[in-house]
């Protein structure tokens, strides 16, 4: 995004988008893309729609432990058909426990996908943001799944829509261990996605942008148009390394990373 990108939307149509993308992440039942309806929408009114969903979970108590960064590795680009890096809000009630069981009936068509994520331990600022500044802002990095989940029907949709719905944001899952980012070379790290035993997906970190540092760098300078820093503390995924896996009740994922160590889960 661009802060002179413009907006075309009202405040009524931002409320009235933000309450029909809301209706269905509680409900879990898929609607048509936003731009079906509004054909001028551009990414900007995206972000103003998921701002406006971001302050209604903050207003009833959520806590919001940080931030994700989508749409940043090319296998994803390609399989989503979008070419703009995008980001969203993770909440504390999104995160489930390594090796648990989670719900599907609370989703439409949920997918995984194998992340690299960042714990920070200094505040981090945009507008110029750079990899160099995040590497030296994080306290450690860990592996991570991320169940993303598209309320559009069959997942398809425009970079407007799906950052209005917060990026797919739905659950994820770290486990493995906390590595120091000295210890680590961020970007050859080789992933596998095993889903009931079998390879599902494969590749190496630096499918993220080069190097998932510079997810978090391009994620600070966006959230910084709307004036927001990324503070201490903050929680922090890279983005998909590989293309995301549909799941359904039943399936076992189990990724692997290099180095990081391994996060699994089942879905019931
Ligand atoms: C959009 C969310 C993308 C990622 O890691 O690339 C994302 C989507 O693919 O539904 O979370
Ligand atoms: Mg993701």
């Amino acid at each position: 995004m661009n802060a002179a990108v413009k907006t075309t939307l009202s405040r009524e149509d931002v409320v009235r988008l933000c309450e029909r993308v809301e209706s269905a992440q509680l409900g879990a039942h898929a609607i048509r893309k936003l731009t079906d309806e509004y054909p001028a929408m551009t990414l900007a009114d995206g972000y103003l729609v998921q701002n406006e969903l971001r302050k209604r979970w903050l207003a009833r108590g959520h806590r919001q432990v940080g931030w994700k960064a989508g749409l940043t590795s090319r296998a994803k680009m390609k399989q989503m058909g979008v070419d703009v890096p995008s980001i969203g809000f993770l909440m504390a009630d999104m995160a489930r426990a390594e090796n648990s069981s989670i719900t599907v009936a609370d989703m439409v068509h949920p997918r995984v996908e194998c992340e690299v994520a960042f714990v920070t331990k200094a505040e981090l600022k945009g507008p110029n943001c750079t990899a160099e500044q995040v590497l030296a802002a994080t306290d450690f990095v860990l592996p991570a799944v991320e169940v993303i989940d598209s309320r559009f029907s069959g997942f398809k949709f425009d970079l407007p829509s799906v950052v209005a719905d917060n990026g797919s944001s739905a659950r994820f899952v770290t486990g493995g261990r906390p590595r120091n980012v000295a210890d680590v070379d961020l970007r050859t790290l080789g992933v596998t996605l095993e889903k009931n035993g079998e390879i599902a997906a494969l590749g190496a970190s630096a499918a993220v942008l080069g190097n998932p540092a510079e997810a978090v760098a391009m994620l600070v300078n966006i959230i910084s148009e709307w004036g927001d820093t990324l503070p201490a503390g903050s929680f922090v995924m890279s983005g998909g390394i590989t293309e995301a896996i549909a799941v359904k009740a039943g399936d076992t994922v189990l990724a692997r990373f290099q180095e990081l160590g391994s996060v699994s889960m089942r879905f019931v």
